[in-house]
């Protein structure tokens, strides 16, 4: 008779799951022990939030729920950061956690925390599992929430009795395909009018654009209307041999380059965009309409509240779409010719050899060994607004970022799921010292899994960008800094290798022969940060408040 933790572990089987993460605590035994028998890899990690990263980055990457594994109370509440990041990131990811026994109390209420309740603000839905018979039941259908639009995290209880308990012989649910309906004809039909009438028309692709199943329906769009567009920055690298009409990507709300384009356009044809991500553009009552294209309606916010939606599979929507609009726009490239300028300002000084490096030099460096199918992630810090503004990519999903929860901490593990999915790949964590030392305990982890990567260290000794924050608001310098420890003999205390870069010149030569040499390494260098004011806020003041020549008007259409 299997007992409930054989049913669920067949149950995962069923899923297609190979991998699991966490670490397992006394109420998890009987599934570490079905585990042992089954064809799943149990993968343990230095602490849970870790484990819980690299399951939603399994999960964003693949479309395929991530799973991780914890045991009660304070394992649990170890996974909670990952599960907000989850859900606001989207990222299909299911989340087994134990709990003492239920029919019993052997051990009364020690380190009991109601976990179910604790994750029902942090996932699509919390649940324990009270007898073993509901087990392939409740997987299948936790899979199912986890996997459908939205995706996100899903958090299963298992109490350590019902884990124990024999249960009935019962099959795993089948699982079959689901389709996503495809937008409703008259929907379609009324974006169409839209966007022939523009006279300046954009298109922006955000968040849900990334999704593993939205990529080959973009590109698609794109070269059909030959509309340029811009990206949010999570929407970054969807359109495979785009490049022609990209237009750049909205690291800021307002006031960057990019917005010389979405400021003038009269359509915007937002594709996949999620309002969890911070702003790309701010509509106002004077603004732009904009059609919001993606899997759900448009969340209406104070910055964003579109004029017309097209709901359904976004790939065949946009298929359907195309097939109204294909040689039929005189006004498509009306933008285009802004993109030469704002392109070239943002890659001002990108191959400056200062030193210290300045952003626009480390994200220079780090493109040129990273190949096109390479992929970097991103911890988050005041680096993130550079690599988003000005790294360039072509293929989805090749720089994970996070502008959803922006936690700090996920940069390193999502770079090691990236390398686990993709071995054949080059991956590069970039980390700020701040965001590295929340989980640079995976090293090991990295290093026990054999991993090849290269973590990348941008040193400046402080909570930068906080710091930068403190400095624009006008408060005086204070409270942000911090020391670090050696990194390179840190690196090998863990069996890594360690490189620490001198001269701007070598920190292409560093990285590469980081790459060459194979398994986990970590190279460290110090970043000029003076930069951010100067650009970020000086120069694009002095820009738009039109100290600076503005650039040309369009030559058409405007
Ligand atoms: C878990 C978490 N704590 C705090 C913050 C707020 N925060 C955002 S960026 C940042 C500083 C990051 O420092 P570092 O990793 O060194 O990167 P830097 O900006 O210095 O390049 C902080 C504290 C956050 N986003 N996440
Ligand atoms: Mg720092």
């Amino acid at each position: 008779m299997p007992k409930g933790s054989d049913l669920l572990v067949a149950a995962l089987e069923n899923e297609g799951v190979d991998r699991i993460f966490g670490i397992p605590g006394e109420e998890n035994l009987d599934v570490v022990e079905s585990l042992r028998g089954s064809s799943i890899r149990l993968i343990l990690t230095r602490h849970e939030q870790a484990a819980a990263f690299m399951a939603a980055t399994y999960g964003r990457l693949t479309g395929k729920p991530g799973v991780c594994l914890s045991t009660l109370g304070p394992g649990a509440l170890n996974l909670t950061t990952a599960a907000a990041y989850a859900l606001l990131g989207a990222m299909p990811t299911v989340m087994i956690t134990g709990q003492k026994a239920i029919h019993t109390s052997p051990q009364a209420r020690f380190q009991f925390v109601d976990v179910v309740s604790a994750f029902k603000p942090l996932t699509k839905l919390s649940r324990q599992i009270a007898g073993a018979a509901t087990i392939p039941t409740l997987v299948r259908d936790a899979f199912r929430i986890a996997m459908e639009e939205r995706p996100g995290p899903v958090l299963l209880e298992l109490p350590e009795d019902v884990a124990g308990e024999d249960g009935p012989d019962l099959l795993p649910v089948p699982v079959h395909a689901v389709e996503i309906p495809v937008a409703h004809r008259a929907a379609l039909d009324r974006a169409a009018e839209m966007i022939l009438a523009a006279k300046r028309p954009l298109t922006m692709l955000g968040a849900a654009a990334s999704r593993p199943r939205s990529t080959s329906g973009l590109a698609g769009f794109v070269r059909r209307t030959q509309i340029p567009f811009f990206t949010t920055q999570m929407g970054k690298g969807t359109v495979p041999s785009g490049a022609a009409l990209y237009m750049g990507t909205a690291a800021l709300s307002e006031r960057d380059y990019v917005h010389e384009a979405v400021d003038r356009a009269d359509v915007i044809i937002a594709i996949g965009h999620d309002t969890i991500e911070k702003p790309p553009f701010l509509m106002g009552p004077k603004g732009p309409q904009v059609i919001h294209v993606s899997y759900t309606p448009a969340t209406v916010d104070e910055v964003y509240f579109p004029h017309a939606e097209v709901v359904g599979d976004v790939g065949p929507s946009l298929e359907l779409l195309a097939d109204r609009l294909e040689g039929m726009l005189r006004n498509a490239g009306a933008l285009l010719p802004l993109r030469e300028g704002i392109l070239s300002r943002i890659t001002d000084r990108n191959t400056e050899d200062r030193w210290p490096p300045t952003p626009q030099r480390i994200v220079h460096d780090v493109r040129q060994v990273i190949p096109e199918d390479g992929i970097v992630a991103l911890d988050n810090g005041m680096y993130k607004i550079w690599f988003a503004r000005n790294y360039r990519t072509h293929v989805a999903n090749t720089l994970l970022l996070d502008n959803a929860l922006a936690t700090m901490g996920a940069g390193l593990p999502s770079a090691m799921m990236a390398a686990m999915v993709y071995p054949e790949r080059r991956v590069m964590a970039v980390c700020g010292d701040g965001g590295f030392m929340m989980n640079s305990h995976e090293l090991e982890t990295a290093v026990r899994l054999k991993l090849n990567l290269v973590v990348l260290i941008l040193v400046d000794g402080a909570y930068g960008m906080i710091r930068w924050k403190q400095a624009v608001d006008n408060f005086p310098d204070f409270g942000l800094t911090f020391g670090n420890p050696d990194f390179v003999k840190y690196a090998e205390s863990y069996g890594a290798k360690g490189t620490r870069v001198s001269a701007t010149a070598d920190l292409i030569p560093a990285l590469t022969a980081a790459f060459d040499g194979g398994g986990v390494h970590l190279v460290a260098v110090p970043i000029d940060y003076s930069e951010n004011t100067r650009v970020l806020v000086d120069e694009l003041r002095a820009h738009w408040s039109g100290t600076l020549k503005p650039l040309e008007e369009p030559a058409h259409g405007v």
